[in-house]
């Protein structure tokens, strides 16, 4: 019941970028039989639902190797075939999300206003209700809203903060909650941090003290470092993506605002051409609407 729950509010979150894809998918897979140049019409299709050129190439010529195998060349054969190589493209990185053993850090990154507060909220919910002992941490510091924002979250979740004061040195939180996290009864800490990605400099320097920071207070070094990404933004997305890893190293991927937007496409681009995870996906703007993300489940509610 629970994961046809989930499933069902994957799909919804999935629903006009849907509208996008399949609709241009089954146009060209809807008929009784293939046009001749079926395969420039679906090439075209794929670039215009946000998958990079490079990618759509790829997808079409994986397409292409599986098509031939089969004998018998229907719409609806090619449309398996499509979802097959598509899925097949995302599985790649694949993992599930298994906290360690002992203690996990998760370090939440990402520029302005893409949804790492919420994230952080979210997540800290979605372990919490697994029976995790969860630790957050307000380590955007730089503007008052930022802390205030994820007390909110722990309040809402009852789960713990440890926030400092407007201005205060993102690391001195940071150093707190690695504390924390040690010496108390936690699994695992989830730190927000800010995004000012137009100071680059200043950024790296700032997330890689917060780093430092939490491996010489607590001993562990943070098992991931995910970014989030606002999916409305498209293949801009990428080029953040980029721009994070020349200044630290990204374990995953969270997609954020895949609700009401029309370009969940980019997961396949994120995928296979940064070569990183998606981990998550955020569908919506309460405690409950982040989902782990599912290379077939994605594939199934974005291709219908
Ligand atoms: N619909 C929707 N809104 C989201 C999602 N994640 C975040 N938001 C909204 O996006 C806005 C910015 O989020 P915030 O967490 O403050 O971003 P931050 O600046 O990266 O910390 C807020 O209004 C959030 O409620 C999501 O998955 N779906
Ligand atoms: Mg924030």
């Amino acid at each position: 019941m629970k994961i046809l729950e989930k499933f069902k509010n994957f799909n919804l979150a999935f629903k006009r970028s849907k509208e996008v894809i399949s609709g241009k998918i089954n146009g060209i897979f809807g008929g009784a039989k293939l046009d001749k140049d079926y395969l420039e019409k679906l090439e075209e299709a794929l670039v215009t639902s946000d998958i990079s050129f490079s990618t759509s190439r790829e997808i079409i010529e994986g397409f292409k190797m599986r098509i031939y195998k089969e004998k018998e060349l229907t719409p609806a054969v090619a449309k398996t075939v499509l979802k097959s190589e598509i899925k097949e493209k995302i599985s790649k990185n694949f993992r599930a999300v298994n906290l360690n053993e002992k203690k996990s850090i998760f370090l939440i990154v990402g520029v302005n206003g893409v949804g790492k507060t919420t994230t952080v909220g979210k997540l800290g919910n979605f372990y919490s209700s697994l029976g995790k002992k969860v630790l957050i941490a307000a380590c955007d510091t730089f503007r008052a809203a930022g802390k205030e924002q994820l007390e909110i979250w722990a309040e809402l979740t009852g789960i713990p903060i440890v926030s400092g004061t407007e201005k205060q040195d993102p690391a001195s939180v940071a150093h707190d909650a690695a504390v924390r996290l040690k010496e108390k009864d936690f699994d695992l800490l989830l730190v927000d941090t800010a995004g000012r990605l137009h100071n680059k400099k200043h950024l790296m320097d700032e997330l890689a003290k917060i780093k430092r920071t939490i491996i010489k207070a607590s001993g562990i070094v943070p098992q991931e470092t995910f970014i989030v990404c606002d999916a409305s933004l498209g293949q801009n997305s990428i080029v953040q993506i980029e721009q994070f890893r020349e200044l630290i190293d990204i374990s995953g991927i969270i997609i954020a605002k895949i609700d009401g937007s029309a370009k969940g496409g980019i997961i396949i681009d994120a995928i296979s051409k940064l070569n990183l995870p998606v981990r998550f996906v955020g569908i919506g703007e309460s405690k409950d609407d982040i989902a782990e993300f599912s290379p077939g489940i994605f594939v199934e509610s974005l291709i219908e």
